[in-house]
């Protein structure tokens, strides 16, 4: 890259000519976010949906735990927030593990 790079979202950039030109900041939107929310059920084994916890929402042992029990007792809970391609794929996974192992655990997308 010849040069310094520029500079996010505003800042100044010494032009060509030496003067200093100063940016415009122009608005940049944020891509939508979407919660994956994980819903109780009276079935589905503890172990299965802390271990589920860990592989699909990259959970440490000891959140996963933790939030499976928080589902386990308000009824429901957010194993990640996404954007909305991603959150999908995530419900699509769980629902696929869930079913493979014959076990009715939900889970869906909600605006963040
Ligand atoms: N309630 C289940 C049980 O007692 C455990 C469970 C927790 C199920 C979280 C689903 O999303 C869930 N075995």
């Amino acid at each position: 890259m010849a040069g310094p790079p520029d500079t996010p979202g505003g800042g100044r950039d010494r032009r060509r000519d030496g003067a200093i030109q100063e940016k415009t900041r122009e608005a940049v939107a944020k891509p939508p976010k979407y919660k994956v929310v994980l819903y109780n059920d009276d079935y589905t084994p503890m172990d299965f949906v802390a271990a589920l916890l860990e592989q699909v929402f990259k959970k440490s042992p000891v959140e996963a735990t933790a939030l499976m029990l928080k589902i386990h007792r308000s009824g429901k809970g957010v194993g990640g927030i996404y954007t909305l391609e991603v959150a999908e794929t995530k419900v699509a996974t769980v629902h696929g593990l869930a079913e493979k192992n014959g076990y009715p655990l939900r889970s869906g997308v909600e605006e963040d």
